[in-house]
């Protein structure tokens, strides 16, 4: 089934040095069919070589909710499985791992399904008093296809996980809290796009190679032995140490001024 990216089921915001992709199909919950997936990826691949824009947030657009989960509605019988494939397998929500800027979800409503696999690809999650987390693959005869079996263990630890996957049972944003799944919960549904642009601010006034290099030592480390991720962690360090923000957090510090970092 080709792309359709004609249909504009995204959109895309830049404030200060904040890139927002909005997740735009509120009729449909924001669902994901060919056309988001393939403007979600195009937006973050734009954002992230905008050298104005410094962290991305990630929010859908309507009252209901995030987003929840694959089009079903969209899901052609007639599709071979080598379509099926193709669209699975290049990973597009792997790709956000190949994002070097801090991306956040900010999460209301539901948040289901693919949908909390686009949450947990993002690097901050901060979710609205309202938000309701689930993975109802396997009720529907599936399993998640979008990292939902990998990343939830690495974040919430394989009980939890397997206990989430295997139920399809639903977590308010307390409970999402308690168990790691998000880090933040914002104090109502009207302030979380605040919050989430705080937050965002806090991270965008630091300096931009250390933000995208503790990101990469963080996850990519994940995926090593832990001699391997130490040292990847001293090349990204010994690497910091060259750059003029770094030299110039010392001097601020020095004069008792606040640093101005330029990202260089
Ligand atoms: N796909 C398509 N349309 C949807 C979806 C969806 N996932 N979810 C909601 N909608 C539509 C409804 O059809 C409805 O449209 P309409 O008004 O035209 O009838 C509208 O959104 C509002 O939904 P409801 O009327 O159902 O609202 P309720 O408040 O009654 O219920 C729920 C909200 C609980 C979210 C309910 O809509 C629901 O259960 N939705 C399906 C959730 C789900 O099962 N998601 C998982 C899908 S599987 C998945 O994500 C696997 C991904 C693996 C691959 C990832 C990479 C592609």
């Amino acid at each position: 089934m080709a792309d359709n990216v004609d249909e504009r089921v995204v959109s895309v915001g830049r404030k200060d040095k904040i890139g927002h992709v909005v997740l735009d199909r509120p009729g449909q919950i924001n669902a994901i069919n060919n056309a988001l997936r393939t403007s979600v990826g195009n937006a973050l691949r734009e954002l992230d070589g905008d050298p104005n824009i410094a962290v991305i947030i990630i929010s859908g657009a309507g009252a209901r909710g995030f987003c929840a989960g694959a089009d079903i509605k969209d899901q052609h019988a007639s599709d071979s499985l080598l379509d099926l494939r193709r669209n699975l397998l290049p990973g597009w929500i792997d790709a956000f791992d190949q994002i070097s800027k801090p991306i956040i979800a900010a999460i209301h409503g539901y948040c289901l399904g693919g949908g909390l696999e686009i949450a947990m690809a993002c690097d901050i999650r901060i979710a609205a008093p309202d938000a309701v987390f689930g993975l109802p693959e396997t009720g529907l005869g599936l399993i998640p296809g979008g990292g939902g079996t990998q990343r939830l263990p690495r974040i919430v630890g394989l009980g939890r996980a397997l206990d989430l996957l295997l139920t399809g049972d639903r977590l308010d944003a307390q409970e999402a809290h308690r168990i790691g799944l998000v880090s933040r919960v914002a104090s109502s549904g009207e302030t979380l796009r605040d919050e989430a642009y705080a937050l965002a601010a806090k991270i965008a006034g630091r300096p931009a190679g250390a933000s995208a290099y503790a990101k990469e030592a963080a996850k990519g480390g994940l995926d090593m032995s832990l001699a391997d991720g130490l040292r990847l962690e001293k090349d990204l360090f010994v690497l910091l140490m060259s750059t003029e923000d770094r030299r110039e957090a010392a001097a601020a510090f020095k004069a008792k001024r606040p640093p101005n970092f330029t990202g260089r």
